[in-house]
């Protein structure tokens, strides 16, 4: 199989924001030739300019598997166009059907080196965050496998983040809020992100260095969503709130 075509067809459907028929429906590949897949799509976004910016983590809370259907955790590659400023905004034109979720920030202090335990990780973090994260599915009707899905980069496709606060162990319990308008449309808690979004990261270094993906200082990892994703909609304005960790926000238009 070509996994370089699949890989240039994901990358169109994105560029195009047109979307495609889930390739596991017609083409059969692995758990590993689907992050082969991703690596490939991802190096096309290099080519023309990108740069990477970090990982993000995914279905790393009950919520979001149960929302999607499928039961792993998956791990993508974020970079700096898929960035949206905090207040700043976004046009529905560049998506195909977005859906918004709260999630947790780190900012890597210094390059990690294959994976690290958990009570290790703190020298590696400097800095802690709310944030927003935009996923747009390229499959038909947001439907897809385990393999579908980290073909597809996990969905990424944009991401803002809220003003780093120092790093804290306490973030286990935290409540998370997204707003559409004010109005509340996603509310969880940090625990549902693996009982503690510290050990999404200790995930992250453990899959970054499992399929050779250096985690550099100055990334950031995103640590997964607690609750249901939410279908953006014109003219809104979305804000995301994490308890201690303050406010991130931007207009949709
Ligand atoms: C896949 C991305 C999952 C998360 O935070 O769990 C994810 C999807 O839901 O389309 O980003
Ligand atoms: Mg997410």
């Amino acid at each position: 199989m070509d996994l370089q075509k699949l890989a240039i067809r994901l990358d169109e459907a994105a560029i195009k924001a047109k979307a495609i028929e889930q390739l596991s429906l017609t083409n059969k590949f692995d758990l590993d030739q689907a992050y082969e897949i991703q690596r490939l799509a991802i190096e096309q976004r290099l080519k023309r300019g990108e740069k990477l910016i970090g990982l993000k983590m995914g279905f790393t809370s009950v919520a979001k598997m149960e929302q999607m259907g499928v039961h792993d955790m998956i791990w993508g590659r974020l970079t700096d166009t898929m960035l949206i400023d905090n207040g700043g905004e976004t046009s529905l034109s560049k998506y195909i059907h977005p859906r918004a979720e709260p999630e947790i920030c780190f900012h890597i202090a210094k390059d990690i080196h294959g994976e690290v335990a958990l009570e290790d990780l703190d020298e590696y973090v400097d800095g802690i965050a709310s944030a927003i994260e935009i996923i747009d599915s390229r499959f038909e009707n947001f439907k897809f496998s385990l393999e579908d899905v980290v073909a597809d980069n996990c969905s990424s496709i944009g991401l803002s983040i809220g003003e780093w606060q120092v790093p804290t162990r306490e973030i286990k319990d935290l409540k998370m809020t997204q707003s559409f308008n004010c109005e509340v449309v996603a509310e969880g808690t940090s625990k549902d992100i693996l009982g503690d979004p510290w050990k999404s990261l200790q995930a992250a270094t453990r899959l970054a260095a499992k399929y050779n993906e250096p985690i550099k200082a100055g990334h950031v990892i995103m640590a997964g969503a607690a609750t249901a994703a939410v279908f953006l909609k014109p003219e809104i304005d979305v804000m995301a709130t994490v308890e201690n960790l303050g406010e991130v926000r931007f207009q949709v238009i």
